[in-house]
């Protein structure tokens, strides 16, 4: 155990020193000619998007390549006050879950929906890691669409990986732990008995609406990362697994023990078999399912109650281990879906496995034992072979489509290029510094794009200047056309970027919405023109019908609210240009702001709690006149008698001097 502690210690050490030295060719990192490669002159668009995950930011930020802009930031597990995400009370349901409310995430991974395993362009996915969820992201609105809860789960880091015709988003618990619906209040050192780790296998259909299928109960372990098989390997997914010594404590020793954890392979065709024929458990559970309606302009929460499970330990031809060296962390599969890369944090070679072998070897009973009931298949039965010395400390690989395969190295903060037939290394290609993953346009589908490779860095040290003890993280953008990578552009990314997709923005830029259709607006409170627009009250319910339009609102002087009344905005754009947002706030409003696009309506609880006059404005710059987008709504004391009142451009009076004329 000392030994593995030590070794544990000198990659530390290493990493350090090797941060604390600055490389001697920094200058030399980048030639020539990489501003041109990555220049995008003013008024041209970029040619792929980039849709990077925001890690504890909790949010999506999508970015143009190769000149690094960025384009958006999408809010997804995170409220965000500037878009009023998680704040009006129509995206408020969003952010259920069975605990409650919850206003904060961490997104780890993204996910490009696929059709024959090609990047389609419909749909993002992305992953919440603490309280487990797959949000699905609308590519023609650029907004989060649904986000579904998964139960028996904790620390949903396996995820949200797809199926190659996105039959499945596919997630696997990073904790294992007691099932919901079994006593959780053990010891913690039962892990052994009473831990349990769920991969939970999530059904998407044409609409994009998702459901949990099924799940399979396997052994506790901590499931990392996976991805489906592709082509030939349709049909099953691969997840890396480390703590399969299944410890509880002090993991950076204790689940660092054996020379290899296992990469699972899962037979989901048979999986999805065995659910349909009635062969897994229907265990009571409660999760949620949260879906925005694009007609409605408002979202719904729908509660559920039960899940099919499928026991590793009852149907043992679902799943087999595969011997993994050492603590995997990536688990990526190369475009012809053959080859299965597995990246040992803790090991000083990259193993391949081939599908056939591993297929021959499950036929021929090649095992080596079980683990928790689980047949372990012989290393070299399924393994096509090794990447010798590549680098210290392997975390995820991307492909070309050319037959190459790239790897990062956290602790040696570089890129290595390898062939994926004969395993040589072909190229390095340093990363300012410790890179985590990898993203190649179309990099883990049937149909890569190549030709640009993203390194995700998690320290960017000297490369900025200083902003506090708090450095932003970086993503470095290399030219991967010709046979040397070449580095052409540093830019710092929102919160901190772990997986990352990109698309050529042919599949996207022309289908993307531009207003919502005034006569189609489907909301309960929508005001369809100024005509329309009224304040009704009902009890201490106060509803206001409210208009925008450049450059007032209607109505914009309000009286006869009172204390102790619950006011609802209920604000109806009815601009019907691209482009043309208007926001709102109000004073003393306890949440945030709306942003309310063309054609849609957004609501705004208020209760004020001060007796006077508070005025409520525009807050994008919409017309020259933005300045002058305003009201008035007058607040009366409890027992006042004040009657409701609204209008706009009537309280005027005539300038004086003017009747005289
Ligand atoms: Cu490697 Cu959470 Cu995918 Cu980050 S994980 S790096
Ligand atoms: Cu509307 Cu500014």
């Amino acid at each position: 155990m000392k030994n593995k502690f030590f070794l544990l210690l000198a990659l530390a050490v290493v990493s350090v020193s090797y941060l604390a030295c600055k490389p001697k060719s920094l200058t030399n990192a980048v030639s020539g000619d990489a501003a041109a490669k990555a220049y995008v002159a003013p008024g041209q668009y970029d040619q792929f998007y980039n849709f990077v995950s925001g890690g504890f930011s909790g949010q999506l930020s999508v970015y143009g390549l190769p000149s690094g802009r960025l384009l958006r930031v999408i809010p997804v597990f995170s409220v965000d006050p500037e878009k009023g995400w998680g704040y009006s009370e129509e995206t408020k349901p969003m952010l259920n879950t069975s605990h409650g409310f919850v206003p904060w995430d961490d997104l780890h991974h993204t996910e490009l929906s696929q059709t024959n395993g090609e990047v389609d362009g419909r749909w993002v996915f992305g992953n919440a890691n603490n309280t487990p969820r797959v949000a699905r992201i609308d590519l023609s609105t650029f907004r989060t669409a649904e986000i579904i809860e998964l139960p028996n789960s904790a620390g949903n880091h396996s995820s949200p990986f797809i199926t190659e015709n996105t039959e499945y988003v596919v997630a696997g618990t990073r904790f294992s732990v007691p099932a919901d619906n079994v006593n959780g209040d053990v010891p913690i050192n039962t892990y052994k008995q009473n831990f349990k780790g769920h991969l939970s296998f999530i059904s998407v259909d044409t609409a994009g609406h998702m459901d949990i299928a099924f799940q399979i109960r396997c052994p506790g372990v901590n499931f990392d990362l996976s991805h489906a098989g592709k082509g030939p390997s349709h049909g099953w997914f691969f997840f890396s697994c480390y703590n399969t010594e299944q410890a509880n404590t002090l993991l950076e020793v204790n689940a660092s023990q054996k020379d290899k954890d296992f990469i699972m392979a899962v037979n989901w065709k048979k999986a999805e078999e065995y659910a349909k024929a009635g062969k897994g458990t229907k265990v009571p559970v409660n999760y949620t399912i949260n879906r925005y309606d694009d007609k409605t302009h408002s979202s719904t929460s729908i509660s559920k109650k039960e899940v099919i499970v499928l026991d590793t330990k009852e149907l043992t031809d679902i799943c087999y281990m595969m011997p993994c060296p050492k603590s995997p962390h990536g688990c990526d599969v190369d475009p012809s879906g053959e080859f299965i890369v597995g990246s040992g944090k803790l090991a000083a070679l990259i193993p391949v496995f081939s599908f056939t072998k591993m297929q021959n070897a499950i036929n021929n009973k090649e095992f080596d034992g079980v683990y928790e009931g689980i047949n372990v298949i012989k290393y070299e039965s399924a393994l096509h072979g090794e990447v010798a010395k590549p680098g210290l400390g392997p975390l995820h690989t991307e492909f070309d489509g050319n037959g190459n395969a790239y790897t990062s190295f956290f602790v040696s903060s570089e890129v290595v290029k390898w062939n994926i037939k004969d395993l040589k290394v072909l190229d390095r290609a340093s990363t300012y510094y410790s890179v985590g993953h990898l993203c190649v346009p179309g990099g883990d589908s049937r149909k890569p794009f190549g030709r640009y490779l993203i390194a995700y860095n998690k320290i960017t040290k000297d490369r900025y200047l200083p902003t506090g003890p708090e450095l932003a993280q970086s993503a470095q953008l290399y030219d991967i056309s010709g046979d040397k990578m070449q580095m052409i552009l540093d830019f710092p990314t929102i919160g901190e970027p772990h997986y990352a997709q990109a698309c050529p923005a042919e599949l996207i830029k022309d289908k993307s919405v531009k207003i919502f259709k005034i006569e189609e607006n489907g909301h309960a409170f929508a005001t369809k023109g100024e005509k329309d627009a009224r304040v009704v009250r009902e009890g201490n319910k106060v509803h206001i019908y409210i208009t925008s339009i450049r450059s007032h609102f209607a109505p914009d002087n309000i009286e006869g609210v009172k204390l102790g009344d619950e006011v609802y905005w209920h604000v109806t754009n009815l601009e019907q240009d691209w482009d043309v947002p208007h926001g709102f706030a109000v004073k003393g409003a306890t949440n945030a702001e709306l942003l309310i696009m063309p054609g849609e309506t957004q609501t705004l609880k208020w209760v004020p709690n001060k007796v006077g006059i508070s005025p409520f404005y525009c807050t994008d710059f919409c017309s020259a006149l933005h300045q002058e987008m305003q009201g008035y709504i007058r607040v009366s004391p409890a027992n006042s008698n004040i009657p409701l009142k609204w209008s706009l451009g009537e309280a005027v009076p005539p300038p004086s001097g003017e009747e005289k004329m």
